[in-house]
């Protein structure tokens, strides 16, 4: 009977003005009188918010009720971006809330962007992370996410005078997305000391004693799939201490801040997202993030499991769960603790339950970003862990002896203990050791893990457990919400909007080709989408760009192997070469706008002299009158993921232009092609398989070969290495003070000229410059370029996550939807 007051599932504009003004009125106790843009976001936001919860309730129902396996998927990073657009669009009634909102005198485009962010990730792995939550529920998998609640997000950049500067992210006032749960706790423990006693049927059992303990408490996020009765649930947890931790002793005896700052010191588990991508660094406080995070995790998925009385052997039955990186590896041995120590399981059958649950997904190449910690560390932090590491090793290393035998080297090779000074625990090694199926996240990458990083381990355990799932973006997001007219135009010439649940559909559209009016209406909403980031460019930085130049982008993480510097060195060529021109020579040039944007790890020198020096060209370029048009240098001040909804449909060219063999996949590569832009980029990642579908007549692809660049920087060091000429005049200019003092560049340029060129950026100079001079001769025929621009479009089908969802369900979860008839 109860069912019938479930009274917030507004169906049309005039229910959804009325639950608007009900949630002003009453939630937010404000007078319609003076409700501004921002009470007008909350208000819309808690309606919808209400649907949303109401779905989840029942999804959750559905889900214990059939009983079926699970998918649990822990990352350190769920880079989410807003959330109202996308409940509008995925519960299917944006059109209601928009005629709705206008009137009551708003334009739902300024209400959606009074949400700040949810930026609780560097970038690719935790956007990634993002799709699949999307797609996981798109496709109605019982899927949960797990993560950690951080009180501040990637810090805010500010570039002042050309210099980054890092600006705290509090994100968390008003967020109407996330329920407390707290009565869902978990007591996480630190420290203390091991003990070994006799149980009852005389055995050796371990007990972990004596640690401090910190509270885990739930906060939830409803994951609506786009229009499916699924919404999935992401579970972030908040440190708090526990309420034992208050010290009454210090209190009593006066020292109340005392008592209160070690309260306080439990509560910074969670406090901050660490900046860093790629670079390992091996702090405690990060490792007790990731215990923290993992225990709570492991806790309630047991938890969950137990409540089902099923036997422990049929947990892989009913539990998949996928490592995002390394960073959450101490699941593994966790699961193991917990059957051993907990359930009292024997070694073997607790390891066969625990490699059977486990999944690893491996992100990077880099040596930089393998993450190892100190063996005392360790020991000091999570004893008994320790302990069950050396178990997992000694066994590990006793198998591979036995097919192995005299291979000494192999042995120190794969062992997870690295012999250094201090001892040195190998996460990876552990998280390939304790999962069932390892996976890179492109060809390429998959292969190289194959053949370089992980070689021995396909040697002892076969090339089965190894395996690539191509990663991809949801076309939700990244063609429909971020894209809107282009979607709606592909709709209408595809009778409906069914590709963006089934992104094979877009084939259809090579067959309008070659028709005139869509070719216009194509080339026409690409011109407004380069208005409306012209129009951002204006506001946010006092720049006017010329829609009809060439729009050429680079937007993601600075990175030495991402060569911004070699997109900059392009630009200050092609900023020389312009003022060497003629008059005459100069009507020729096809003007561009070169647009960076990204953020540096606050402690990474030489990313952030990239930087530096891209806002210095800019001030160089964009005031000097002998260029004018023909060139404008622009630097997005804060890149993050609702800049990009705006940066990416704008683009007519982007760039990928990693060092061969050293980008995982990228996944900007699919955003930017996916509405329309074309790619220069390097033979890396997924630009291969993207060439690929979309053809190499589609794609401007420069550089030297992965397999070459070993040669190469053998060569830089031990040959004689000679600078490229066409970048040696761009480096003349730097060190003539074109662009300030030289010296504040002189480690970016000595990196290259002196150091050895790691990143083969002098190696890549000449055929990267020849390449963008192809670019500007295929822009100059408008009409091949939308053939193309078009093309591309329909062979991306592949790059959804939705694909990727299914493969890595099929191949490593095995997990089936649970579909619900209507
Ligand atoms: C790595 C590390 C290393 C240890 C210290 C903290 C920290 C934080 C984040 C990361 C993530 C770096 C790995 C990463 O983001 N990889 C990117 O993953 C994308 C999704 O698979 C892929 O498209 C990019 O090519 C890859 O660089």
């Amino acid at each position: 009977a109860w069912r019938k007051y479930s009274v917030s599932e507004f169906g049309n504009k005039e229910e959804f003005e009325k639950e608007l003004v009900r949630h002003i009125e009453t939630t937010l106790a404000r007078s319609m009188y003076n409700c501004d843009e921002h009470a007008a976001y909350s208000g819309t936001a808690l309606a919808f918010r209400d649907r949303l919860i109401i779905e989840w309730n029942k999804t959750q129902q559905r889900q214990t009720f059939t009983d079926q396996k699970r998918v649990y998927y822990l990352s350190l990073e769920f880079l989410m971006g807003r959330a109202l657009d996308n409940a509008m669009l995925n519960v299917g009634m944006k059109d209601a809330a928009r005629d709705g909102l206008h009137d009551l005198g708003f334009r739902v485009e300024d209400v959606v962007e009074q949400e700040h962010d949810a930026a609780l990730g560097n970038g690719g792995l935790g956007r990634l992370a993002a799709c699949f939550l999307d797609s996981m529920a798109t496709l109605n998998y019982p899927a949960w996410g797990y993560g950690l609640r951080y009180r501040y997000g990637i810090f805010k950049q500010e570039i002042v005078n050309g210099y980054q500067m890092e600006v705290p992210d509090y994100w968390l006032d008003n967020n109407p997305w996330e329920f407390p749960r707290h009565e869902i706790t978990v007591d996480i423990q630190f420290y203390g000391r091991v003990k070994n006693y006799q149980d009852e049927t005389g055995k050796i059992a371990h007990s972990w004693e004596d640690g401090e303990i910190v509270q885990a408490v739930a906060y939830d996020v409803p994951i609506p799939g786009y229009g499916t009765k699924t919404t999935n649930n992401l579970r972030l947890w908040s440190s708090k201490a526990s309420s034992g931790e208050f010290d009454f002793q210090k209190f009593n005896a006066g020292d109340y801040e005392s008592a209160v700052a070690d309260q306080q010191t439990a509560e910074t588990i969670s406090a901050v997202l660490y900046p860093n991508d790629n670079l390992e660094r091996g702090k405690e406080l990060r490792l007790k993030q990731q215990y923290f995070w993992c225990a709570a995790s492991l806790f309630d998925i047991v938890r969950r499991f137990k409540k089902t009385r099923r036997a422990w052997n049929e947990f892989p039955d009913q539990v998949a769960i996928q490592l995002n990186d390394t960073h959450p590896t101490l699941a593994i041995v966790e699961l193991q603790r917990i059957l051993l120590d907990k359930e009292g399981l024997e070694w073997d059958e607790a390891w066969n339950i625990v490699t059977k649950t486990f999944g690893y997904t491996n992100h990077t190449v880099l040596p930089e970003a393998l993450e190892k910690w100190s063996v005392p560390l360790m020991q000091n932090l999570l004893p008994r862990h320790l302990q069950i590491i050396y178990d997992i090793n000694l066994l590990f290393l006793q198998s591979v002896e036995k097919r192995f035998p005299q291979d000494r080297e192999l042995l120190s090779r794969v062992s997870i203990i690295e012999e250094s000074h201090p001892k040195m625990v190998r996460m990876a090694y552990i998280a390939i050791i304790g999962s069932h199926k390892v996976n890179g996240v492109a060809e390429l990458h998959s292969d190289l893990l194959k053949t370089t990083l992980f070689k021995d381990f396909v040697k002892i355990y076969g090339p089965d457990r190894f395996t690539n799932v191509t990663n991809g973006v949801t076309p939700r997001r990244w063609l429909h919400q971020a894209n809107p007219l282009l979607s709606a135009l592909i709709a209408e010439k595809l009778g409906g909007h069914e590709f963006l649940t089934d992104l094979t559909l877009l084939d259809k559209l090579e067959a309008f080709v070659d028709d005139k009016d869509f070719r216009d209406e194509w080339a026409h909403i690409k011109t407004m989408n380069k208005l409306r980031l012209a129009k951002f460019i204006k506001r946010t930085t006092g720049h006017a760009v010329d829609p009809n130049s060439l729009f050429d982008v680079q937007v993601k993480r600075i990175h030495e192997y991402k060569r911004q510097q070699l997109n900059i060195f392009g630009v200050i060529h092609r900023y020389l070469s312009i003022k060497a021109m003629s008059a005459e020579e100069k009507k020729k040039v096809v003007p561009r706008v070169s647009i960076f944007g990204g953020k540096a790890a606050p402690g990474y020198w030489m990313a952030k002299t990239i930087i530096h020096l891209i806002n210095k060209v800019a001030d160089v370029v964009n005031k000097d009158p002998d260029v004018g048009n023909l060139l404008k240098v622009i630097f997005i001040e804060d890149y993050n993921v609702s800049k990009a909804e705006i940066i990416c449909p704008a683009s007519d060219i982007s760039e990928h232009i990693s060092t061969a063999g050293t980008e995982g996949s990228g996944t900007s590569n699919m955003k930017f092609v996916m509405n329309g832009g074309l790619i220069i980029g390097t033979c890396d990642g997924a630009n291969i398989e993207i060439t690929r579908e979309i053809g190499e007549s589609n794609i401007f692809l420069f550089g030297n070969l992965a397999e070459d660049v070993e040669e190469l920087r053998h060569r830089h060091f031990y040959g004689s290495f000679k600078l490229d000429p066409q970048l040696e005049k761009v480096f003349t200019a730097i060190k003539g003070n074109m662009f300030g003092d030289a010296a504040d560049f002189s480690a970016l340029t000595a990196s290259i000229e002196e150091h050895g060129d790691y990143y083969l950026v002098s190696d890549d100079f000449n055929s990267y410059i020849t390449t963008h001079g192809m670019v500007d001769e295929a822009f100059k025929n408008k009409e091949a370029w939308l053939a193309k621009s078009i093309t591309s479009v329909a062979r991306m089908g592949f790059f959804s996550t939705d694909r990727v969802i299914n493969e890595y369900a099929d191949s490593i979860w095995n997990v089936e939807p649970l579909v619900v008839k209507d």
